[in-house]
């Protein structure tokens, strides 16, 4: 047995086990992932894993769906029905799902320059529209699996591989965004909040209307440059500085590199409001009992 051969199956038995009393919906198969050494990327897919089981919805019924990017990969290490489309395109392949089968439980997990970089105009209008589907945005304040480029969640004065003077643009504060585009679900945690994580993500299944959990989990690529010796030495500065508030003002919840800012975390928002697919359906009907046009 190669050297090489002997180390994978060693991290396949490592991953397998951390991964252990979720094998029926981890693919262990496919381990060792292709995530970084340390990146929060394997302990949202277990949170993930968890609520999924945890939900009550039947297994078969949850299916994910990603564009490209580290993140991007994620939902093919479950075991549910997943698609991998086009880079920023994930959310409007969700909708079309949801919209040809309601009962699907549709989620879209996705990296922040997917979901609000080259996609952003997507997730706007689907907000608007208070599609009902799921969004994990996992904002590592760049594009990873392209080695670090900036993007439009990158903080003010960030180095990154595209703005290694420091960067001049302001970022999208994403639960801002998704309130004001009309997101009616709004969370955001870190890797390290493991629990609260694992529960917004329920909340989101049960939620019905669009609903967005903001994980922070910033990528080795972006601690790099910015003095973060490793991954777990930028979680801590995150855990260092968060603050859990549910009431917050999104206004106020930006995040920034300064070390005197608070990173603001919290179940931030939740509304009824008809879902697009409510509408749809309704008008459907209208029309087929004969209504339509006044
Ligand atoms: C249309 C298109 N543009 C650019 C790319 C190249 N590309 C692949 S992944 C990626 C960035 C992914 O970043 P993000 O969505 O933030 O995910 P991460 O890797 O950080 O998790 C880019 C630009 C592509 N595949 N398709
Ligand atoms: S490049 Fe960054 S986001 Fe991608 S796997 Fe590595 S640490 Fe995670």
């Amino acid at each position: 047995m190669s050297e090489r051969f002997r180390l994978k199956e060693f991290s396949k038995i490592a991953l397998a086990s951390q991964y252990e009393g979720l094998e029926s919906v981890i693919r262990i198969d496919r381990m060792p992932h292709i995530f970084c050494p340390g990146c929060g990327l394997g302990i949202v897919l277990k949170g993930l894993a968890e609520a999924i089981l945890k939900s009550g919805i039947p297994v078969e019924k949850h299916v994910g769906v990603s564009g490209i990017g580290c993140t991007g990969r994620l939902p093919g290490y479950l075991r549910i029905d997943a698609y991998h489309v086009t880079h920023g395109r994930a959310i409007p392949f969700a909708i079309g799902l949801k919209l040809a089968n309601p009962a699907l439980e549709v989620t879209v997990v996705g990296g922040d320059g997917d979901i609000v970089t080259i996609g952003g105009n997507h997730f706007i209008h689907a907000a608007r529209r208070n599609h009902d589907i799921n969004v994990v945005i996992v904002n590592n304040f760049i594009y990873g699996m392209t080695g670090g480029q900036y993007g439009a969640t990158t903080p003010v004065g960030s180095l990154t591989t595209t703005s290694p003077y420091g960067h001049l643009e302001y970022s999208f504060n994403i639960p801002l965004l998704a309130y004001a585009s009309g997101a009616t679900f709004i969370a955001r945690w870190t890797p390290l909040h493991y629990a609260q994580m694992v529960d917004a993500f329920l909340q989101m299944f049960e939620h019905k209307g669009f609903a967005v959990v903001e994980i922070v989990a910033p990528c080795v690529l972006y601690g790099e440059r910015n003095q973060f010796p490793s991954y777990t030495d930028m979680l801590k500065y995150f855990r260092d500085r968060c603050i859990i508030d549910h009431e917050a003002d999104l206004r106020r919840i930006g995040i920034s590199l300064e070390k005197t800012e608070p990173l603001v975390l919290g179940n931030f928002y939740k509304a009824r409001k008809k879902t697009y697919e409510e509408m749809y359906r309704e008008l459907v009907e209208k029309i087929s009992r004969g209504g339509g046009r006044e």
